[in-house]
Formats: structure tokens, C-alpha cells, sequence
């Protein structure tokens, strides 16, 4: 196929919130700096604005990529490109996670990491030997791998359009929680960026504040200390106004590199308690355990330093009982988390979870994946109904991202950093609720 352009696709969800989408293109700004300099590429963010389908052409190639709630809006763009003759490419989680299914629609599905396989893929269309699926799950090192080119920088006007600028810095997780995709998307391998480039990247980008994709970066503050302190020491040297990350509850035990984060301007570790249930603890890879007097301690302790805690809990666990929903609300006044996310437990496929959901006759049938989205309940709960779980979840959620529980939280915040760079925390300490209460909007949706 002679290709004459490269499009990169991000199908709609949220669209613009006050002018702005939410967070940048980042998967395909990687995806983008690997095309080839000879060919013209460009990153349509239906966020942002309408596909404009007219600009197709059989010599379009076009790789959409998708999580599992957009897959249906991902499977509608690909049917109006390939009407006007393009070649589809479909990857992310949903194609890594549901390949079959996907690639029922797609021309090509990309299953696992794209670094690699993206350029294979341009280079054998271009050649007329593209095959049906490239799967890459060797989770090889990242040293130099997808550097964002001047062109793609270019071309997304990060602080214009966007609110959220995102991050690489690690990649994958060693534990194996039952409900987790993350890992099958991004593997059990930790791997990391060179220093070096990571800063480059935050330079050439110009960005004064970011959120991390990585997985679980706190968890490197006990796997590869040294690489954390090195990192830390190099990000305090760069103007940042704050940047927030993934963490779990073990970066309590280390004060001294807590220091160095917040040295490095960290702002948030966002941390997965997932439960105060104590009885869940099988279904969380042995990361918590629901001891909420240890989750207090955490807590405290990371505060202490000047940073902020967002909490993570997901409902609808084996063990949770109606009354999960009072303990956490209990647990998350009491414990001044600064900002919280409640999610409920969603059996993605390829997880663990969904096959015994499946075998227990459990999963809800006929439910689209749209409604995928951890606000919505597409399973029978073991300890309670799903109307439990639909009216436990709302009763919470609406106590939490409440405006006044929204400012209560975010003026607690607010007021750990100095006068004089409130200013400059204003957006993050009140944009993480606001977020999570979006999300929770689409219950109503
Ligand atoms: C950053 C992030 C976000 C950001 C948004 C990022 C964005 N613009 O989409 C925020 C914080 C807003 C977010 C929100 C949510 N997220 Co999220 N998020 C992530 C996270 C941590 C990193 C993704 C990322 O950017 N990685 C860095 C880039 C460079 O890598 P990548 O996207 O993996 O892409 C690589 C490959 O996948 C592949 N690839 C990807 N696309 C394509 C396309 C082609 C053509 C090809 C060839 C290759 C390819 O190549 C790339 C390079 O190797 C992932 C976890 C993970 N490890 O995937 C979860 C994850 C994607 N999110 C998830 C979920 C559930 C959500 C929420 C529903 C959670 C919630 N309740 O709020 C919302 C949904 C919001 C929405 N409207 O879509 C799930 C998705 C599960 C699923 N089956 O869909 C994941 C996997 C995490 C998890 N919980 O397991 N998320
Ligand atoms: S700790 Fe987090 S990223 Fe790692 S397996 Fe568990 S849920 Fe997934």
C-alpha cells in the first residue's frame, strides 16, 4: 500500500471539560515520533474535535488506540475510515486485552506494547506483507525507546488544549492483583527510563506539571531505591510547579526518599488501598490488607512531608457487605486523605476476575462495554445484591464529590503548602476530586 499519511486515533469519552480536554494524547504522541519522517502524521483527539472523516483516503493508514469503555466508538470510527478505504490498526487495552474480538473489525490488531511493533507495522503495509496481528509482550527495556520528536511536539499544543499532561518514567508491575489489567497491558517486568531522557523529555516539553502513567512507581522506592533517589535528585533541579504518581502503601517505610519527592516537587501519591475490608485481602496481590490503623499511619506519615494522599478503594469484593460503604466514608474522614477515588470492582477481560465470574454464572450478560467504566455494576457481588452495590456506590460517591466534601479537601490541602505557592496549587489540589466526581457523573449518563 502506498501510504500518504499517518493518522492516530483517540475516540471520544469526556470531550472538552471548560475549554480544555482532560488529559494529552500521550499514547500517541510515543506512537507518533515513531513514524517514519518521510511520511506526514498527524493525531486526531476526538476530545478535542470532531474525525474529520472527509480527510480519508485509501492511502490513509490509521491506528486507533483503546480502553475497553471507548472500544464501541473506537469499532465505529474504524467502519467509517475503512468505508472510504483505509487500513485500520486497533491497539491498546481493549486489542491486548480482547485481540478475537477486536480483530473481527480492525485490518491489523497491535497486542501488548506498540514501541516496537508500530514501526513494523507501517513498514510491512508499506510493503504489502502486513500480517492480521502483531502481538509484543517481551516488555524489552525502554532506553531510548519512542523519544518524542520535535514534529509530534509541533503538532500538540500541550497547554493550550490540555488540562493533564502525562508521563512515562516506569513501566509494569510484579504483583498480581485479580482484578488488575494494568499488568497485562504493560507486563510484570519493571522496567525504567534512563534519567537522562526523562528529564530531556519534561525540558523539550516545557511542562511545569505532570501525572504519571507508570503502574506503580512507588512501588521502585523499595525495588530500585537507587534509581528513585538518583531521579528525585535530578527533577529538583527543574522548574516544576508538581507532578502526582501511583504508589502503594509501602512507600511509608521510606522518610528519606519522601523527603527527596517532595524536594522533587511531588505533589500526590495517589495509593491503592483498595479496602478497608480486611476480608479482601486475597483478591489484592498481598499490597493491602485492610488494616486501616496501618493505612492512618501511611497516611500521616507521607502528609508529614508536605505531600497529598489521593486514596483509591474499589467496591464489590468477595467479602464486602452494605456496610463497606459506611466504614470507608468513616475511614476516609477520619484519616484526612486529601483527595479519594471509589471505583467499582469491573471484570475486564483477560483478568483473573472476569474467568471466575464467568464460571460462577455471575457476570451480568449483554452489558456494553461502554458501561465498563468502574461506575457502573455489570456483576453479581458474592456478599451483597448489585442493587446493594448500585446504591452503596451512589451514597458514597455523592457524600464525596459533593462541592462542600470537595472544598473541605481541597482547602485542607491547599493549606499544607506555603503562602506563597498556594497559587501555584490551586488547580492540583482541588482538580483530582473534580475528576473523580466526572467520573462518577456517568452513572447518570
Ligand atoms: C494514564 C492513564 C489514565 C489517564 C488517561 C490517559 C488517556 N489519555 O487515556 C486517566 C488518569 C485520565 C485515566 C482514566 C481512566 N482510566 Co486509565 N490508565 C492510565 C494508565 C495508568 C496509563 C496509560 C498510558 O498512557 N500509558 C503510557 C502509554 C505510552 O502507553 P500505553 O497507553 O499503554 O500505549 C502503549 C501500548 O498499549 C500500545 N498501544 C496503545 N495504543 C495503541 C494503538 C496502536 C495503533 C498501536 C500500534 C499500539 C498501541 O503502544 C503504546 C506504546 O507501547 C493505564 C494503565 C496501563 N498501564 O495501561 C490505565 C488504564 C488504561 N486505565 C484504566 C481505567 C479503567 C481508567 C478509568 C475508567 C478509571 C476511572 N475510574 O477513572 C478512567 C477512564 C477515563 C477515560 N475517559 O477514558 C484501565 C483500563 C482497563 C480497560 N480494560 O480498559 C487501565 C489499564 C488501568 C487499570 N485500572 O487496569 N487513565
Ligand atoms: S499493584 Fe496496582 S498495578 Fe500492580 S498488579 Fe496490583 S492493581 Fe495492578
Amino acid at each position: 500500500m502506498n501510504i500518504d499519511k499517518v493518522v492516530l486515533v483517540y475516540p471520544k469519552r469526556d470531550g472538552r471539560i471548560l475549554g480544555k480536554a482532560q488529559g494529552s494524547p500521550y499514547t500517541l504522541m510515543r506512537l507518533a515520533s515513531l513514524v517514519p519522517d518521510e511520511l506526514p502524521v498527524e493525531i486526531w483527539d476526538e476530545d478535542l474535535a470532531p474525525i474529520p472523516f472527509h480527510k480519508i483516503t485509501k492511502n490513509t493508514l490509521m491506528g486507533i488506540t483503546s480502553k475497553t469503555l471507548s472500544i464501541e466508538r473506537a469499532q465505529e470510527i474504524a467502519a467509517g475510515a475503512r468505508k472510504r478505504g483505509a487500513r485500520v490498526v486497533v491497539g491498546g487495552t481493549h486489542a491486548t486485552l480482547a485481540p478475537e474480538e477486536v480483530s473481527q473489525w480492525a485490518d491489523i490488531t497491535a497486542v501488548g506494547e506498540g514501541y516496537f511493533t508500530w514501526r513494523k507495522i507501517i513498514d510491512d503495509v508499506t510493503n504489502d506483507r502486513a500480517e492480521k496481528m502483531y502481538v509484543d509482550e517481551s516488555w524489552a527495556n525502554l532506553e531510548g525507546v519512542a523519544r518524542l520528536t520535535d514534529r509530534v511536539l509541533n503538532m500538540v499544543n500541550e497547554k493550550r488544549d490540555y488540562w493533564t499532561p502525562y508521563m512515562e518514567i516506569t513501566r509494569g508491575c510484579p504483583r498480581n492483583c485479580s482484578f488488575c489489567t494494568a499488568i497485562r497491558v504493560s507486563g510484570r517486568v519493571m522496567r525504567h527510563r534512563p534519567i537522562d531522557e526523562v528529564v530531556e523529555e519534561i525540558e523539550r516539553r516545557d511542562i511545569k506539571r505532570f501525572f504519571l502513567t507508570d503502574d506503580n512507581f512507588g512501588l521502585n522506592f523499595r525495588t530500585d531505591p537507587e534509581y528513585i533517589e538518583q531521579l528525585f535528585r535530578a527533577l529538583k533541579k527543574l522548574p516544576l510547579n508538581g507532578w502526582t504518581n501511583q504508589a502503594e502503601m509501602m512507600v511509608g517505610d521510606f522518610p528519606d526518599l519522601i523527603q527527596l519527592a517532595k524536594e522533587a516537587h511531588m505533589d500526590k501519591f495517589f495509593i491503592g488501598f483498595e479496602s478497608v475490608n480486611a476480608g479482601n485481602r486475597r483478591d489484592l496481590g498481598g499490597k493491602s490488607k485492610g488494616n486501616i490503623e496501618e493505612y492512618k499511619r501511611v497516611i500521616r506519615t507521607v502528609q508529614k512531608f508536605g505531600i497529598g494522599v489521593v486514596g483509591l478503594f474499589v467496591f464489590g469484593l468477595d467479602a464486602d457487605t452494605p456496610d463497606v460503604f459506611q466504614s470507608t466514608w468513616d475511614f476516609c474522614k477520619e484519616s484526612g486523605l486529601d483527595n479519594v477515588s471509589f471505583t467499582i470492582m469491573t471484570p475486564y477481560p483477560g483478568t483473573p476476575s472476569r474467568e471466575e465470574y464467568i464460571r460462577d454464572g455471575r457476570l451480568h450478560q449483554n452489558v456494553p462495554w461502554s458501561k465498563y467504566d468502574t461506575s457502573h455494576v455489570v456483576f453479581d457481588p458474592v456478599s451483597m445484591t448489585a442493587d446493594q452495590l448500585r446504591e452503596g456506590y451512589d451514597w458514597i460517591c455523592r457524600k464525596a464529590y459533593s462541592l462542600p466534601s470537595i472544598a473541605t479537601r481541597g482547602v485542607r490541602t491547599l493549606r499544607r503548602h506555603p503562602l506563597k505557592v498556594a497559587r501555584r496549587k490551586l488547580f492540583s489540589s482541588f482538580s483530582t476530586d473534580f475528576g473523580y466526581r466526572r467520573t462518577y457523573s456517568y452513572r447518570s449518563a
